[in-house]
């Protein structure tokens, strides 16, 4: 691996700077994203297709120094793996034709065959691996149930997935239910990933902050961690670093730095020193900028990105990213902000603690 920062500090090893990738760094913000999505027509004929897939995963990459890549998909494609039906509505975002309603929906639910519903996935995987030619590694990932299940139950993106919780508390069984169908889908997924040449693995929790502390132990984390479990016992997968990234989820980082994962994300609300504390070197952290800093002046970028590595201290074990996405509205140039900030401020901070 030419770069190897980013497996350096997943492993909480020293690096000469902090390593940076951008959550949704390849996307509707990048001109050339758009052109690209525009020849293959929609957004899921491009997720679909293994060589635009390809093509606009290495996008990003050549504008900026980023230290990993992440494979260019959608978290969706479960429940569409599922037989729901996903397409995306144009300004509106994604949309099942089919959404679980009831309990017998669930119980009635196909077996989703991941493997060959989903090899487009492999394939995007494998060749954007070759393509990379180990310039930097590629992160490969999938939502967790906890957030597929409340897209499934609402049929789409939603302010306050009132059905899904409705669903959650009425009928218990059948949640635990679709979740656990949810988890063995994404262990399959996964390690169909790590097959076929992830060299990261990341879960997307977006919405484990919607819930009461009961209810995220039972709905969300519980899930979490069998999947953490199962990726770490299957040798296909045991050695690749898997990061959990629950948004929201901050008042329980303590719990997840003990699920056996080898990261956390973490979203902008949580002081990254704080966050240190409460997970106790036990795991490494992503994040965690406000990524509307993205909106402001490049001097002002700079100060912020400086803020919160100086936050972070040079304690190994530190990714930088964004708390969350970057919006179709950012300017690429100010991503490239980002980028140069952490890379020079992080050297020239590891150079003076080093002559202190
Ligand atoms: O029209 C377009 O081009 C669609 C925009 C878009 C993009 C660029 C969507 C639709 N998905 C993606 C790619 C994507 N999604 C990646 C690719 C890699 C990268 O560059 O980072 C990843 C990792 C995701 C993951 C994803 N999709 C999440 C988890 C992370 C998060 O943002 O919280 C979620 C919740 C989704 C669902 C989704 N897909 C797309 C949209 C607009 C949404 C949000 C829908 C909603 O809740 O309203």
């Amino acid at each position: 691996m030419k770069n190897d920062r980013f497996l350096r500090a997943l492993a909480r090893q020293p690096v000469d700077r902090v390593p940076v990738w951008l959550m949704r760094q390849a996307g509707r913000y990048l001109p050339e994203y758009r052109a690209t999505r525009e020849r293959a027509g929609s957004f899921l004929a491009l997720a679909k297709n293994p060589e635009f897939a390809c093509e606009v995963t290495l996008q990003p990459l050549a504008r900026f120094p980023l230290d990993a890549a992440i494979l260019f998909s959608d978290i969706l494609t479960i429940p569409d793996a599922f037989g729901l039906g996903l397409h995306f509505i144009d300004g509106e975002g994604p949309r099942f034709a089919r959404r679980i309603e009831s309990a017998s929906d669930v119980a009635n639910l196909p077996e989703a065959n991941v493997v060959e519903a989903l090899s487009y996935v492999s394939d995007a995987v494998s060749l954007i691996r070759k393509e990379l030619n180990d310039s930097v590694p590629l992160i490969g990932f999938s939502g967790a149930p906890w957030t597929l299940f409340c897209y499934m139950l609402e049929g789409g993106g939603s302010t306050h997935y009132h059905r899904a919780k409705r669903f959650m508390l009425d009928e218990a069984k059948a949640a635990h239910q679709l979740l656990n169908k949810l988890a063995d889908a994404v262990i399959e997924y996964l390690i169909m990933q790590a097959k076929a040449g992830a060299q990261v693995l990341m879960l997307f929790d977006s919405w484990a902050g919607l819930l009461a502390a009961p209810h995220y132990f039972e709905f969300c984390e519980r899930y979490l961690r069998k999947i953490v479990h199962a990726i770490k016992a299957d040798p296909a997968s045991a050695n690749l670093p898997l990061i959990v990234f629950a948004k929201g989820a901050n008042l329980h980082l303590e719990s997840l730095s003990m699920l056996g994962c080898d990261a956390l994300g973490l979203d902008w609300t949580v002081p990254i020193g704080e966050a240190r504390k409460l997970t106790g070197g036990r795991v490494a952290l992503q994040g965690n900028l406000d990524p509307a800093v993205l909106y402001a002046a490049p001097d002002q970028i700079r100060s912020e990105v400086a803020l919160l590595l100086e936050e972070a201290t040079t304690a190994p074990g530190h990714i930088f990213n964004l708390g969350h996405g970057m919006n179709p509205d950012m300017l690429p140039e100010h991503a490239a902000v980002v980028v140069d900030a952490v890379h020079s401020y992080s050297a020239a901070q590891r150079a003076r603690t080093s002559l202190a």
